[in-house]
């Protein structure tokens, strides 16, 4: 890692602090690319980090012959709460690729179809919340988009229902989870020595969230065994009662725990975070916003509760396009790692065999791949014929290779079917004037974000297949 652009002002012992926050570790490296590059290098007390960036070298870094997945420390870390779920897992732990063979079936398209009912009582609890708003007080946004998260994979993965609306602060268990996360990434910043002294009060509290997060879930595992329910619907089920295809064993319980946990992480604060950013950007962007709701109208038109067909999901191509942008602009899932599996090199530079360099993703989909002007949200980039155009690595929101995201078909189609909805529905009014303000956790999501709302009266007309555009304003 020596020779490769770093940030000036380094302090000695320290390392590169100048300049950097602990709470915008993401936005800090983003900067820092754009000064030093597509390939930097960063210290903290003797700990070099790589981060790669340039499309053309995170092509090298997919290369799945001379690189895998890393769990990095700040992942490890995790392992204190999700221990070997798939996420977390050492790619040399056999329960890796026996949860993933078990699993996958969970995330098919057959699947998708399975949980769509689901995903759409969930779509009718934020519609009527955000119903009982409209004239009376804005909605906080990313707020709300995580209450549906969570509900929708506790109900669609585990039939456990956090019923989160119902709720003015989140599920205790969401309480614990969070803040056993925000402990874990902070871990990532202590300082040597003094640091697990300063906060031994933090890690008493993250032992005993880690503890109840456990009983919680161990809880609803042992009822569903008790319920002498032995279908393979949901992803319990899976867990539960298929046997792994080949070997014919199932998952031992702790493992089931440690997957169940994970995909309370995994599946909620990505997929809310995406949908916020959506929301934020069709709300700036007036003509993206009504070329959406074309789309939504022309399948829906004057409904009242129009209530969206599975399939009806899978033709909100825009809609869906618009989500892919925001993924663009803003990965909530924002870096991923890769170690050398071989020696090799990154763009020219050698690397050794288990050295590993971050994927920072937000400035990969800002390369010049993109084009000049990759600041503007701009759907169309995922026009199919403009995709095909670009570098297949050129996108990363999900992750890459055989460790890349298992829940992407299951975020999408959640939301998009919920975005449809939110603007057939809505008049989405930014009352406040909202500047974008990234809030950074093991995710990011943007924060005070409050939009007013209206019902929507007019939609766009239909004409053979055109749309045109009745009423700009009704636009919003
Ligand atoms: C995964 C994932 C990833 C990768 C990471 C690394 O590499 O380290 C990423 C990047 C992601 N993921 C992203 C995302 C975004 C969104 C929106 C999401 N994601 C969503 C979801 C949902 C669900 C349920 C999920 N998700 C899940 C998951 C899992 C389980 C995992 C692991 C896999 C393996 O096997 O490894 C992931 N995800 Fe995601």
């Amino acid at each position: 890692t020596t020779g490769l652009p770093h940030p000036a002002n380094r302090i000695p012992v320290v390392g590169d602090v100048v300049g950097m926050s602990p709470s915008t570790p993401i936005q800090d490296a983003m900067r820092q690319s754009r000064e030093l590059g597509p390939i930097f290098t960063r210290t903290f007390f003797g700990n070099d980090v790589v981060f790669v960036s340039g499309a053309d070298l995170v092509a090298e870094v997919a290369d799945e012959d001379r690189f895998a997945k890393h769990v990095a420390p700040s992942l490890a870390r995790i392992r204190a709460i999700a221990g070997d779920g798939l996420f977390t897992a050492f790619n040399d732990e056999p329960n890796w690729q026996k949860a993933h063979d078990i699993l996958l079936p969970a995330f098919s398209l057959q699947s998708m179809r399975g949980y769509h009912p689901a995903m759409l009582q969930v779509a009718n609890r934020l519609i009527a919340s955000w119903d009982s708003h409209i004239g009376r007080r804005p909605v906080e946004v990313a707020d709300d988009m995580t209450r549906l998260t969570l509900d929708t994979i506790g109900l669609t993965g585990f039939a456990f229902d956090f019923e989160s609306f119902k709720r003015p602060d989140p599920h205790p268990f969401v309480q614990a989870l969070v803040r056993g996360l925000a402990h874990a990434q902070a871990k990532s910043r202590e300082l040597p020595w003094i640091g697990p002294i300063l906060n031994k009060g933090a890690d008493e509290q993250f032992a005993k969230d880690a503890r109840y997060l456990a009983e919680v879930v161990d809880d609803v595992i042992r009822r569903r065994k008790e319920s002498g329910d032995d279908s393979t619907d949901d992803l319990l089920g899976l867990m539960l009662n298929a046997p792994h295809p080949t070997e014919g064993t199932v998952l031992d319980d702790t493992n089931i725990r440690n997957q169940v946990i994970t995909f309370l992480i995994a599946g909620h604060e990505t997929t809310s975070g995406a949908l916020s950013f959506a929301l934020y950007y069709l709300v700036k962007n007036p003509a993206v916003l009504a070329r959406a709701q074309a789309e939504v109208d022309a399948l829906w038109g004057d409904q009242d509760s129009p209530q969206p067909t599975y399939e009806e999901v899978g033709k909100l191509r825009y809609v869906r396009q618009v989500l892919n942008e925001a993924l663009r602009m803003w990965p909530t899932a924002a870096a991923f790692s890769r170690e050398a599996i071989v020696d090799t090199t990154i763009g020219g530079h050698p690397i050794k065999k288990g050295q590993w360099v971050v994927v920072l993703a937000p400035m990969l989909h800002r390369d010049k791949v993109w084009g000049d002007n990759v600041e503007a949200f701009d759907p169309s980039r995922f026009d199919p014929e403009r995709e095909k155009a670009r570098p297949v690595h050129a996108f990363k929101p999900f992750g890459t290779g055989e460790r890349a995201c298992i829940g992407r078909q299951f975020a999408l189609h959640e939301a998009t079917l919920l975005l449809g909805m939110i603007i057939h529905r809505y008049r989405l009014l930014d009352t406040f004037n909202y500047d974008l303000k990234i809030k950074e956790t093991l995710t990011l999501k943007p924060t005070g974000f409050r939009l007013d709302l209206a019902r929507r009266v007019e939609r766009v007309q239909v004409t053979q297949g055109s749309a045109t555009r009745e009423t700009a304003k009704a636009a919003g």
